[in-house]
């Protein structure tokens, strides 16, 4: 059992499912939310009395060692395929431990860490900790604190990869990033400048950089969520569209008709060094407003 806190309170449960998977169930008077221990990766967070804040695919078996399609996948020591090796880094993939919870009437705060060693034997040669502290209630937290356990700088890139329900893909809107350089993922550009809303009618693979502020989410029936950052001036948008809806595994053929990834990250031009003893921290704030 990977829980070192006693975890005797109702509010949180430990469940393996049927593939023998692990996951926190919380059931709090603020929220209800599930968290696979295996990447530290939350895949559901309904605020009480609100829709759900994340989106998750509906044919996800969630089976051991397999990323997970949906929620927030946690994208460390790289992002993407920035480094040789799977694609988003081995966090996501690696059993995590709860170590701390912190209940109050409003809110649930729980700590989880990837052990050191755990770490040492993926990436050999590095040092590092990390530790994911999820802060529920009306609204989502995340922070990612990576440490440099070496004597030696270390690069990091890495994005809290959140997958967020939209009532309609073609009518969502993205405001915030205006004016915002990008690189396009989807045509290579390097450059690029945003201009007006980020609307949606094709693949959009997108990482924002030298941007900070927050990002409004405005889509059909009055739908509005602000996603906030901090330690990062990168974010990544991610639409993948009809074609590659088709070709990612458990992913539904429609899936991209109802959601839109909005990471919070240090990714691309973003990606820091940290000097040994350094800690940053990612962060990032979903709410609907
Ligand atoms: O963040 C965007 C992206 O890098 C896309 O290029 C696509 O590969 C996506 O991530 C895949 O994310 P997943 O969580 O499904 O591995």
């Amino acid at each position: 059992m990977n829980v070192k806190v006693a975890v005797a309170s109702k509010e949180i449960r430990v469940l393996r499912n049927i593939h023998g998977r692990e996951f926190l169930e919380i059931d709090h008077p603020a929220v209800q939310a599930r968290i696979s221990l295996e990447g530290a990766h939350i895949v559901s967070c309904v605020p009480a009395g609100e829709e759900p804040l994340l989106w998750m695919s509906p044919i996800d078996p969630e089976e051991p060692g397999k990323p997970l399609r949906g929620g927030v996948p946690i994208c460390w020591p790289w992002f993407a395929g920035e480094r040789p090796g799977p694609a988003h880094g081995i966090a996501r993939t690696s059993q995590w431990v709860l170590t701390d919870t912190y209940s109050a009437p409003h809110l649930l705060r729980l700590l989880l860490e990837l052990p050191e060693d755990t770490i040492r034997k993926q990436l050999p040669g590095e040092a590092w900790r990390l530790q994911a502290e999820f802060e529920l209630g009306q609204s989502l937290s995340i922070n990612l604190i990576t440490t440099n356990l070496s004597d030696k700088p270390q690069v990091l890139s890495q994005a809290l990869h959140s997958y967020l329900p939209v009532h309609s893909i073609h009518s969502t809107q993205l405001w915030g990033l205006e004016g915002a350089s990008y690189v396009d993922q989807v045509t290579g550009v390097a450059s690029n400048t945003q201009h007006g809303a980020v609307t949606f009618t094709g693949e959009v693979d997108r990482i924002y950089y030298d941007h900070r502020s927050p990002i409004q989410l405005e889509g059909a029936e009055d739908q509005r969520v602000i996603v906030a950052r901090d330690g990062s001036q990168s974010v990544v948008v991610w639409n993948p569209w009809i074609d590659k809806s088709t070709r990612l595994s458990q992913f539904p053929d429609d899936g991209y008709l109802g959601m839109v990834c909005i990471e919070a990250a240090n990714a691309g031009p973003d990606a820091r060094i940290l000097e040994p003893g350094e800690t940053h921290t990612l962060s990032t704030e979903i709410k609907r407003i």
